[in-house]
């Protein structure tokens, strides 16, 4: 298989000025005619051949400024078409290609997603549809026209505004539709189908009225209303934090319910996976009306983030991702609560990222080669690229990071660009030099940072010693130090900031040290009392901390800080370190056990705090985050005990008053997704979770709570609590789950979703009957990945069974996955990168699976090259 490098980067040697594209929509066939204006660009040498794209495309017809070319001069195949010699001056190429969308189970290029037509283009989609010049950096005007039977597609949409459409009679009819604004082919899109739709309109802050429509399949259009009200929120939100106003007549929504993605943000053309856009009260919990506000708010952001902006080329991709998964952080974050979203981005970044950042598929957030790029659409490429841009915010402050924003979209506005030109624009803008800050583009891996600090009372001097390891991840043997901004505080006995009066040894600007070396001592003067610091407020940098900080100082910080992140991440370090020593034969102490106790009853009963964020205080790290803190020989089973254990031991004493806790904070109020109740409804659901976790009270309060929920926040958070604990009830529970909610695939998901994450061993038979089943849609992503990806990421017990079972199941399944979609496929494998951190027998265990399946099957790019990764 073919590596790409980034180093081999070259712009085409032919520019494409226009293009024209008429598809004729048929029950059958889609034929595809492509009319593209090129041009060589300054500098391309006579005779240059010219090489466009294609994937799984066959010619049915060729022209060249209007006369169709002869065999010689030419040749293509389903991968490319190559004009032998082309003219040395303007021309325009026209080919025809005839699609079969309907069995495109990709779900890239041109596919049916219940009879809907839909496209999806990015990464590599489009040459998919017509050959091309499939690359981010080439921009061009589109025009689409499109015809297709009124019957089966009365709505015709695509990208821009619409400028004509008609009828052709024979039941046939037809749109055509603009985009004056220059774009990249992956920003293409078109919709054909019979869809209902909800509008809404937008007055732009400079009084330009913006025509906005939501589409859906007849009869959802209820459920499009929160989505509608997030893409109205977005836009103020956008125009008010960094002036940035939309830009065409229209903005629509399609919700399609096969897709790859969560969604695609194509120009003024969204296409959606539906699962983010429909929701109500009854069959959407609070998580997903949440998840609809982010995506709908990220996907519109892009407009600037993105399209109006783009990537050079694929290996930039963090440059629109990590930006603009900030953005939409940013506009929840001033939506809801800023530190309950912080907390929210921090556990998914330690959950999800810091895993693939130490294990065999780390790569840097701007990676330098890649074999397929959809294997790049990840967590490091999405959160830490935005952890890398908030960085950037923390160290320019509010002004100095607008003004660099605003520095950016003037300088880049049109320009397909890279991460070295957006980091030269904070330098413009601010002053500094951030050479090194770029290597967190640049290197893999979750740097290491220890602290460890003293304080001499004779003197009133306080000294705190940083040190940072960056240990090796694949194919970067050696690491730089990197520039670390580290956000902090000292904090006096009495629980009170303390000052001082002068500091050495390092850069510290305000309440921000500037660690750059691999160590450094810095000595504070004039501090009153010894302190406990406070540090990485706001979790100001992507790293793994540890200090010499006892169970004592990290519950006075959970008491004091002021900064609420480092409260709750002083409670998450508490329980974490009990629950990994006891895992590995260190029993905790009652008094440690007794004091953490404490500490969390004080949260619960602390009148400023909202109940938001005591149900992240109340969290019980998962056993995921435990294995990984643990790191190395982890046995999966005795951390599961070990976290039962300790939630048992905090919870026995304080069971009755949990429990009329719980009983206190239930509503009667008529459900709103507001912030205020899904805060309330979680955290009655987190006492749930500890009750049924730690003693008999929970199970019976669970099964109750199924049956009177009013919503399916609380209907899923009982049944999920119940199959997680494996209580008597939950199986019952799935049972009656799926009776009620038949015929709705969005809930049929949560239902394999709890399902996968049952700890008994029975669950792997249980799973296979269930993908056996003759009605189970084997071709959905959402299906699939509701049940194999929660049981490799949320099920470590049986998934990483010491038989191997667990193991060989998602081989098994993999192998026939990628059959069908090949992105689906090796977004699941992607779980077994948990190898390195297991005991010896069942990362073995793992292997052999992995070799079986490397053995057994001719696997795709999207799975081979996950897979010769992981097995490197
Ligand atoms: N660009 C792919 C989907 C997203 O990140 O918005
Ligand atoms: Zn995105």
């Amino acid at each position: 298989e073919q590596t790409i490098y980034l180093k081999d980067y070259a712009p085409t040697p032919y520019r494409i000025v226009s293009v024209e594209l008429d598809f004729k929509i048929l029950e059958e066939s889609t034929r595809v005619r492509a009319q593209l204006t090129v041009e060589p660009r300054e500098g391309t040498a006579p005779g240059t051949p010219l090489v466009l794209d294609g994937d799984e495309l066959k010619l049915d017809s060729i022209a060249l400024d209007g006369a169709p070319l002869m065999q010689s001069a030419y040749a293509s195949d389903a991968n490319s078409l190559t004009l032998v010699e082309p003219p040395h001056k303007r021309f325009v190429l026209e080919t025809e290609v005839t699609l079969n969308p309907a069995a495109n189970t990709k779900l890239m290029g041109l596919y049916r997603s219940s009879g809907t037509w839909c496209t999806q283009c990015e990464p590599e989609g489009f040459r998919r549809i017509t050959y091309y010049l499939d690359r981010p950096d080439v921009l061009a005007p589109f025009k689409v026209r499109m015809s297709a039977p009124k019957s089966v597609a009365p709505v015709l949409l695509a990208n821009g505004n619409l400028v004509d459409q008609g009828d052709l009679g024979e039941g046939m009819h037809f749109a055509v539709w603009e985009d004056p604004f220059l774009k990249p082919a992956y920003l293409f899109a078109l919709v054909a189908g019979d869809l209902g739709s909800i509008k809404d309109s937008f007055t732009t802050m400079s009084g330009r009225e913006v025509e906005l429509g939501i589409y859906c399949t007849h009869g959802k259009e209820a459920e499009c209303a929160y989505a509608m009200d997030s893409l109205i929120r977005s836009m103020a939100w956008d125009e008010r934090r960094f002036g940035r106003e939309y830009d065409l007549d229209v903005f629509n929504i399609v919700a399609v319910s096969d897709f790859n993605f969560g969604a695609m943000e194509n120009k003024g053309l969204n296409i959606f996976n539906d699962r983010l856009v429909f929701a109500k009260p009854e069959t959407a919990t609070d998580a997903n009306y949440h998840g609809i506000e982010r995506v709908i708010a990220h996907e519109y952001f892009h407009n600037w983030t993105g399209n109006r902006i783009t990537c050079r080329d694929w290996f930039q991709l963090c440059l629109k991702e990590g930006l603009t998964v900030f953005r939409d952080q940013e506009f929840t974050s001033d939506e809801r609560s800023r530190p309950v979203q912080r907390i929210h981005d921090v556990q998914n970044l330690r959950t999800s990222q810091f895993p693939e950042d130490g294990g065999p598929l780390a790569h840097p957030p701007r990676p330098d080669n890649y074999r397929e790029i959809n294997n790049f659409y990840t967590t490091t490429v999405y959160q830490k690229g935005a952890e890398i841009v908030r960085m950037l915010a923390t160290m320019l402050g509010e002004a100095g990071f607008r003004k660099a924003m605003d520095l950016y979209f003037e300088r880049h506005d049109g320009d397909a660009t890279t991460i070295e030109a957006f980091i030269k624009v904070f330098e413009d803008s601010s002053g500094r030099n951030l050479s090194q800050f770029a290597t967190w583009y640049l290197q893999a891996g979750t740097p290491q940072v220890k602290v460890s600090d003293s304080y001499d009372a004779a003197s009133q001097s306080y000294t705190l010693t940083l040190s940072q390891t960056n240990d090796p991840t694949p194919g970067e043997p050696t690491k730089k130090p990197l520039l670390i901004p580290v956000r902090f505080g000292l904090i006096g006995p009495n629980g009170s900031p303390l000052g001082w009066t002068g500091v050495s040894g390092g850069t510290v600007e305000d309440d921000l040290i500037l660690f750059d070396s691999d160590s450094a001592t810095l000595t504070f003067e004039g501090v009153a009392n010894k302190p406990v610091p406070s540090l990485f407020r706001g979790f100001s940098a992507p790293v793994k901390l540890s200090t010499n900080l006892s169970q004592d100082d990290l519950l006075f910080l959970a008491r004091h800080d002021s900064d609420p992140f480092n409260r709750w991440d002083a409670l998450q370090t508490a329980s974490t370190t009990l629950i990994a020593n006891a895992a590995q034969g260190k029993a905790w102490s009652e008094d440690d056990v007794d004091a953490l106790r404490a500490a969390l009853i004080d949260t619960l009963e602390n009148g400023e705090l909202d109940d938001a964020y005591k149900a992240q205080a109340l969290d019980i790290p998962a056993e995921t985050v435990v294995g990984r803190y643990i790191g190395k020989d982890v046995n999966p089973d005795a951390v599961a005990a070990a976290r039962k254990g300790l939630v048992t031991a905090l919870v026995s004493p304080v069971a009755s008053k949990l429990a009329s806790t719980y009983e206190a904070l239930a509503s009667s109020d008529a459900y709103s997704p507001n912030a205020a109740q899904a805060g309330r409804r979680s955290l009655r659901n987190g006492l749930l979770s500890l009750l049924t976790t730690g003693s008999d009270r929970g199970a019976a309060l669970a099964a109750n709570q199924f049956e009177v929920a009013t919503n399916m926040t609380d209907r899923y958070a009982a049944m999920a609590i119940s199959v997680r604990n494996w209580t008597s009830e939950a199986s019952a529970l799935l049972g009656a789950f799926r009776t009620r909610f038949a015929g709705d695939p969005l809930v049929f998901d949560k239902w394999l979703t709890a399902s996968a994450q049952a700890p008994d061993e029975d669950v792997i038979d249980r799973m296979r009957a269930t993908l056996a089943a003759p009605d189970f849609p084997k071709t959905n992503p959402n299906r699939l990945r509701s049940l194999l990806g929660s049981f490799v990421m949320a099920n470590p017990v049986q998934f990483t069974r010491v038989d191997g079972a667990g193991f060989r199941f998602i081989t098994e399944a993999v192998a026939e996955i990628d059959k069908v979609n090949p992105q689906v496929a090796s977004r699941i494998l992607t779980g077994f990168r948990v190898l390195p951190i297991l005991e010896a027998s069942r990362r073995e265990a793992g292997m052999t699976a992995l070799q079986a399946l490397k053995e057994q099957h001719t696997l795709s790019r999207n799975v081979g090259e996950i897979l010769d990764r992981i097995l490197a």
